[in-house]
């Protein structure tokens, strides 16, 4: 007989959930389905010959030590690139040793919630907030409490309100999770003074932010707006990005800029995690960025995601009914979707597989839930002629979903 766990579990292991991203691309492999779900980079920004390049100079020059165990910090000559990047292109003020190369962005929030999280502490995040991170904070039994977004990004007053009603329970949170630059999953921009604001609240307040910033290089348009690390004089911000929407996911690499207090535990922590990040794909990074690859191979991925996005806002514009509203977002993958408050986006994911096409529930995104009416469209991955049919696929279903909701409401049955 198989054995049975559920009195082994870690209390902690208990609260482990699914993440609906992962699980919904299963779902998205079914052929024919036109896929706005997962927040994948589109094949074609892959810089696949560049790769090959690479790969040639690595097994000509350093096979062995790309091949062989690497120092947990990362790879010197990959910090040393970043560093320089970091300060030139985001006025982030650091040398190789302020950086820590991860296995991706999603290690480091791991990293994060191990270092910064005891059972019943509290954070803070934006809400929406990316999922992910959600789900590491989680894993650490640590209490969240959101903070509603407006249009300059996270709610400064709200976030002011909320600390005061802590403070007055003796509760100081340990961090403030945002993505200030084309958010996952709202597509929206904190301003430069929103930006500054918070840095100020959470010196005053003494929590530390985490700014995840995957998304920072993919601007269509208008100027870039500097990360609020770049304000730091303090070592309060923890900086986190990555690889994955400018090279490829698949190399799981990011990296993080901190203080060297932070930097020391977060190395610990990965020690005990994965003892170092893949040897051969930072050797790929490096190579990458010392080749001068990078910023032009930004420009092309940018272009494409620009066209994908202003077919999707066209399209949303030619079929969606009215009374639907959607974000228009400056640079990123996603677009945010607000419907009217008849309709549950949860109950209609089902119709939308039917057809065809997925997408994320908003509510997912929540992490005290609610929001029932709203969802996450990727405009990156899918092919030209698919963003344009699946958002006809999508309206169809909203509209009939729509034309339910007003029949029940002007026919209620009777006796009721
Ligand atoms: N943070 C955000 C906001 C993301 O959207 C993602 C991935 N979509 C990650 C972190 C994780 O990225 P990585 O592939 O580098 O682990
Ligand atoms: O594949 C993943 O889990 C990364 C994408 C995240 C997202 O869709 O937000």
């Amino acid at each position: 007989m198989v054995v049975n766990i559920d009195r082994l579990l870690s209390k902690r292991a208990t609260r482990f959930r699914s993440s609906e991203i992962r699980e919904i691309l299963k779902l998205t492999q079914i052929p024919g389905m036109i896929s706005f779900a997962g927040g994948l980079p589109n094949p074609l920004a892959f810089p696949v010959d560049i790769i090959h390049e690479c790969i040639e100079k690595i097994f000509k020059e350093n096979i062995e030590q790309a091949l062989q165990y690497g120092t947990t910090e990362g790879l010197t000559s990959l910090r040393g690139v970043l560093a320089e990047r970091m300060k030139k292109k985001h006025h982030i003020n650091c040398e190789l040793h302020d950086i820590l190369i991860t296995s991706g962005a999603q290690q480091a929030l791991s990293l994060a919630a191990l270092c910064f999280l005891d059972p019943g502490d509290t954070y803070l995040t934006s809400a929406p907030a990316y999922l992910g991170a959600v789900q590491a904070f989680h894993a650490l039994e640590a209490n969240c409490e959101s903070i509603p977004m407006n249009d300059e990004g996270i709610d400064t007053d709200s976030l002011r309100r909320n600390l005061e009603r802590l403070n007055r329970t003796g509760i100081i949170p340990k961090f403030i999770y945002a993505v200030p630059t084309f958010q996952n999953p709202s597509g929206e921009t904190m301003s430069l003074s929103h930006r500054k604001e918070l840095l100020d609240i959470a010196s005053k307040y003494d929590f530390l932010i985490i700014e995840d910033d995957p998304y920072g290089e993919i601007i269509f348009e208008g100027d870039a707006i500097p990360p609020i690390k770049s304000f730091d004089t303090k070592g309060r911000v923890i900086y986190i990005s990555t690889f994955s929407k400018i090279l490829a996911p698949g190399l799981r690499l990011g990296w993080v800029v901190a203080s060297k207090e932070i930097l020391d535990k977060f190395i610990q922590a990965k020690q005990a995690s994965d003892l170092c990040t893949n040897g051969f794909s930072q050797h790929i990074a490096y190579e990458y960025i010392n080749g001068g690859y990078l910023d032009k191979h930004v420009e092309q991925i940018k272009k494409l995601y620009k066209r994908k996005r202003d077919l999707m806002l066209k399209s949303l514009k030619e079929y969606f009914p009215s009374g639907v509203k959607w974000t228009m977002p400056k640079g990123g993958m996603f677009i945010w979707i607000t419907l009217p408050k008849s309709i549950d986006t949860r109950l209609m994911f089902q119709k939308a597989l039917a057809k065809k096409v997925a997408y994320v529930v908003g509510e997912a995104f929540f992490p005290e839930g609610g929001n029932y009416n709203s969802m996450r469209l990727n405009f990156s991955y899918s092919e030209d002629e698919l963003i344009k049919e699946g958002i006809k696929r999508l309206a169809e279903v909203i509209k009939a979903e729509l034309a339910t909701a007003y029949q029940q409401d002007t026919f209620p049955p009777e006796g009721v």
